[in-house]
C-alpha cells in the first residue's frame, strides 16, 4: 500500500521496541526466543527429514544486476595435485625450493590437501541482515548512533551479537505462491498485504506464535534458478506487514527474494526506499533473511500439510558485520 511519510512515522512509533529489553539490548525480537521456545521448536520434529533452505554461493549467484554487489569469487590456494606436479615436473630450482620449504606437506609423503579462498559481499546469497544493516535519522535499533558502524565494522548490533540465539526456533512457512495459485512465482505489482498473510495462515490451518520465525514463499528463488536472472523483480511483503509481525511477536522473518519486502517504490512510502527494512531492523529490531531457497520446503509442506518445523539458521559469526551468509535448514 503506497503511504506517506506521516503514515510511516505513525507505524514506526507503533512498532518501535527500543528499551523493551533494556538500553543495552542488541538482538531485538530474538529475545522472544526463550528456552521454552527452543524446546517447542524441537518438538515439531516428527519424521526426521532435513530440508536445506540455503542457495549456492558461487559464480552463478543472483548478484550482478545491482552494481554494489557481486557474486562470490572462489579460487583454490592449494591443490593437492600441485604437489605431485611440482615434484615431478617442476624445474630443478622449484623442486629444490619445494623440498626445502614445504617438504613436510608436499614432497616427502603421500598425503595431500586442498585449500581455497572466497571473496564476496556478505549479502551475496542466502543471508541474514543484521540490525546494523539500515538506519535513518542517524539512529540504529535501540537508539544506538549510526556512527557506531565504522570502517572497522559495527560496534553495535553486528551479526555476531545474535550468536547466543542460534538462530533457532519454530519456523512457519507461509506459502503465498500456493495461496495465489501462482505459476512458480508471484510477479511484481501485488505486494503481500497483512490481510493476505491472515488468509494464508487460515488456509494452511497454522498458528503464528510468539518467538516464531516466519518464512514467506514468493517463488522468486525457484524462478531465479530457472532463468538465472537475478535482477528480475518479484512480489514481497507490503511495508505495512511490519505491524502484523509486531503484533504476533515474530522473532524474525525470511523470504526467498532479494529484500523480503516488495521492491516497487510506487507501493512503498513516498520518496523513500526499503521502508519495511527501516521498520523491522531499525525500529522493531527484527532481522530479515533474504534469498532463502524455499521451493523444496514448500513442496514438502504441501505434501504433508504441515507448515511448522524446527528452523536452524545460525549466521556466519563475522565480527562487526552488518549481515552474514547462512545455510538454514528446516527439520520436520
Ligand atoms: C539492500 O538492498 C540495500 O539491502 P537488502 O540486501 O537487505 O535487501
Amino acid at each position: 500500500m503506497a503511504g506517506s511519510m506521516s503514515d510511516f512515522r505513525r507505524m514506526a512509533d507503533q512498532v518501535r521496541n527500543w528499551g523493551r529489553w533494556g538500553a543495552a539490548d542488541e538482538i531485538g525480537t530474538l529475545n522472544f526466543i526463550t528456552a521454552e521456545k527452543v524446546a517447542e521448536a524441537a518438538a515439531t520434529v516428527k519424521k526426521g527429514s532435513v530440508i536445506s533452505l540455503g542457495g549456492d554461493f558461487g559464480s552463478s549467484g543472483p548478484q550482478g544486476a545491482f552494481k554494489f554487489r557481486q557474486n562470490p569469487v572462489h579460487v583454490m590456494t592449494v591443490d593437492g595435485g600441485d604437489a605431485s606436479t611440482l615434484v615431478e615436473y617442476g624445474p630443478q630450482w622449484l623442486r629444490n625450493a619445494v623440498a626445502a620449504d614445504m617438504s613436510a606437506f608436499f614432497a616427502d609423503n603421500p598425503f595431500r590437501f586442498n585449500d581455497d579462498i572466497i571473496v564476496m559481499p556478505l549479502q551475496a546469497a542466502t543471508q541474514w541482515d543484521a540490525l546494523s544493516h539500515v538506519y535513518y535519522e542517524d539512529k540504529l535499533y535501540n537508539g544506538f548512533p549510526a556512527g557506531s558502524v565504522t570502517s572497522f565494522g559495527a560496534f553495535h548490533c553486528g551479526i555476531e551479537k545474535v550468536d547466543a540465539k542460534g538462530i533457532t526456533s519454530r519456523g512457519v512457512l507461509l506459502d503465498v505462491v500456493a495461496h495465489r495459485g501462482a505459476d512458480v512465482f508471484c510477479p511484481p505489482g501485488q505486494p503481500i498485504t497483512p490481510a493476505e498473510l491472515d488468509e494464508v495462515v487460515a488456509a494452511q490451518n497454522v498458528e503464528i506464535r510468539s518467538g516464531d520465525v516466519v518464512v514467506v514463499h514468493t517463488g522468486w528463488w525457484t524462478r531465479f534458478l530457472a532463468t538465472g536472472d537475478g535482477g528480475e523483480p518479484g512480489s514481497g511483503l507490503d511495508w505495512t506487514c511490519a505491524a502484523w509481525l509486531h503484533e504476533r511477536e515474530v522473532a524474525a522473518v525470511a523470504a526467498d527474494n532479494l529484500m523480503v519486502e516488495d521492491p516497487d517504490p510506487a507501493q512503498g512510502v513516498e520518496g523513500t526506499f526499503l521502508p519495511m527494512h527501516m521498520l523491522c531492523l531499525r525500529d522493531m529490531g527484527l532481522m530479515l533473511g533474504e534469498y532463502w531457497d524455499l521451493g523444496p520446503l514448500a513442496a514438502d509442506c504441501a505434501a504433508d500439510g504441515v507448515y511448522e518445523f524446527q528452523l536452524v539458521a545460525p549466521p556466519l559469526k563475522v565480527v562487526g558485520a552488518v549481515g552474514a551468509p547462512v545455510s538454514p535448514i528446516a527439520i520436520k
